[in-house]
This record gives C-alpha cells, sequence and structure tokens, in this order.
C-alpha cells in the first residue's frame, strides 16, 4: 500500500489493517509513547499510540459502550467509579451518562493523549466539565496504591495493548491491587484484545490472574471491533461479591440515554460465550 494508507500490523497474526488518510495532523513523542492523529477518508480522526489504532471517530461508539454499559448496569447501584487509562475521555463520557453516578476519577499516565482528543476528538470531551468529572495524569498503579480499601464501586481498565506502558496492568500484582480498593458488590472491567488472536493467551491468563487475585465471577464479553486486530475485540469483568454475569436488565431497558450499540438483549447475547472461546478457556 502506498503512503496514503495508514497500517497497522499484527505480525504474530500474519493480519493487518489499514486506512486510507488524507493528511497527518499530529505527529509527538510524548515522555511515555508515539502519539499520532490522522485524518481519514472515511472513518473520520484516527488516534494511533505506538503505532496501535486506538480509535477513530467512526467506530469508537463499539468499544466505548462496551467498556461501560455492561459493567454499570451490573453492579447494584454504582456510585464512585474509576477509570484507569481511558485519556482519550471516550469511556468517560460514557461513564457520565448514568445519573447515579457521583464520581468518575479517570488516571492516565499521559496527559498528552487528553490534549489530543480535546483538538481532534471533541465529541469524546464532550462531558469533561461535568462536575462529577475528576481527571488525574499519574501512574495508575500508583494511584490504586495510595486508594483507601474498599472504596470503589465500578473500576475500568481502558488500557494499551498488555506491552510498553500498560504491561503492569494485566499482572497479577495489579488485579490483587484493584481487589482490594473495591467495595463489596463492587467489580472492574478491563480491555482484554481479540476473541480470535488471544483467547488462549491473554483472555485466558486474565480470567485466572483475576480469580487469584480474589474475584469471585469473572465474564469476557466479545464485540466488534473493526479498526482493532481480527476486527473483533473483548472486555472481561471481574466481581467482588457480584455475579458479573447478571444484570439489571429492567433499569438497563429503562435507560433513555443516547448511545448506538448497548442494548439489553445485546448485552445478554455478549454473556454467551462462542463455543470456540469455551473449549479454548
Ligand atoms: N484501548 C484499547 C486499544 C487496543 C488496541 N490494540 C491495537 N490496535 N493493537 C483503546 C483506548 C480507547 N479509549
Amino acid at each position: 500500500l502506498d503512503g496514503s494508507w495508514f497500517t497497522e500490523i499484527f505480525d504474530r497474526h500474519g493480519s493487518a489493517f489499514s486506512l486510507k488518510v488524507s493528511h497527518k495532523l499530529h505527529d509527538e513523542q510524548t515522555p511515555y509513547q508515539h502519539l499520532e492523529v490522522y485524518a481519514t477518508e472515511t472513518y473520520g480522526n484516527l488516534m494511533v499510540l505506538d503505532g496501535c489504532v486506538m480509535l477513530t471517530d467512526r467506530d469508537n461508539f463499539l468499544y466505548h459502550e462496551m467498556m461501560s454499559h455492561p459493567a454499570l448496569f451490573t453492579h447494584a447501584a454504582p456510585k464512585r467509579v474509576v477509570i484507569i487509562g481511558g485519556g482519550d475521555c471516550g469511556t468517560l463520557r460514557e461513564v457520565l451518562k448514568h445519573p447515579g453516578v457521583e464520581k468518575v476519577t479517570q488516571i492516565d499516565i499521559d496527559p498528552a493523549v487528553t490534549r489530543a482528543s480535546e483538538q481532534f476528538f471533541p465529541a469524546l470531551v464532550e462531558s469533561n466539565d461535568d462536575p462529577r468529572a475528576e481527571l488525574l495524569f499519574e501512574d495508575g498503579v500508583k494511584w490504586v496504591d495510595n486508594c483507601p480499601d474498599e472504596s470503589i464501586d465500578v473500576l475500568i481498565v481502558d488500557s494499551t495493548d498488555p506491552v510498553g506502558p500498560a504491561e503492569g496492568l494485566f499482572k497479577t500484582d495489579f488485579l490483587k491491587r484493584c481487589h482490594r480498593i473495591l467495595k463489596q458488590g463492587g467489580l472492574m472491567v478491563q480491555q482484554s484484545e481479540s476473541p480470535l488472536y488471544h483467547t488462549d493467551s491473554i483472555i485466558k491468563d486474565l480470567r485466572n490472574d483475576m480469580g487469584e487475585a480474589g474475584f469471585d465471577s469473572v465474564a469476557t464479553l466479545p464485540f466488534p471491533q473493526p479498526v482493532y486486530p481480527s476486527g473483533w475485540w473483548s472486555c472481561t469483568l471481574a466481581g467482588k461479591g457480584c455475579d458479573v454475569k447478571a444484570f439489571r436488565e429492567e433499569d438497563a431497558a429503562a435507560a433513555t440515554f443516547a448511545r448506538d450499540f448497548y442494548t439489553v438483549e445485546g448485552h445478554r447475547a455478549a454473556l454467551v460465550l462462542p463455543p470456540f472461546m469455551q473449549r479454548l478457556l
């Protein structure tokens, strides 16, 4: 492909994903990662970190809705929410749509991601001035360590792949620390890569590590994500005295906030693991 295409190559899987770009909007080496933003011909703006696609205007709703609404409709009454990573603020925007949420703290290590989102993805930051939102730029692992025991209802880990800055966020040790700060009845949700490419590796390990960290129920929810490796992605929920395979279906059905993907039926369907995943896990 010539220079008018952005391509992310998934070398280990012998595949790649490309978008036709009209021009580059931003290129910055931050202290943590290489941040690029492109204008594409058909997917709106595209954000890339260390060569990996993070989001596009056109399809980020899939990921951000699935990282937030299933978890928030699983918790009995979520009031205190934490997002580790998520600097683009797309997950934060979805969380703030839940009127019962009293405070959301987003902790991303890299302020440059939020600055780029403000500049190039204004729709994602549109609710950042909500008084319930707190944006911090520091190491999420350290923040969790300084957080009091049993003080959080829902913890969302919206990270990059488990290499580079986000590697530590997939380790048992970090999951144990997350378990400590969750109240009884609380849960965490982590982006967990591709069902097709990573079920018998990253997803399986994460689920086992969540069990080892003390969580008593685990569920992996697959969802489409055209711009990520294999075009298919997942999040994994882990409950602390909370069954993550059940959710508040009536409340979810009655919710009136705007969304483009999440539905009660879709949530129910996402809880049904495809047979190939059942075999591998
Ligand atoms: N976080 C998940 C990015 C993983 C994509 N991996 C890849 N392209 N190889 C996205 C952050 C959106 N808030």
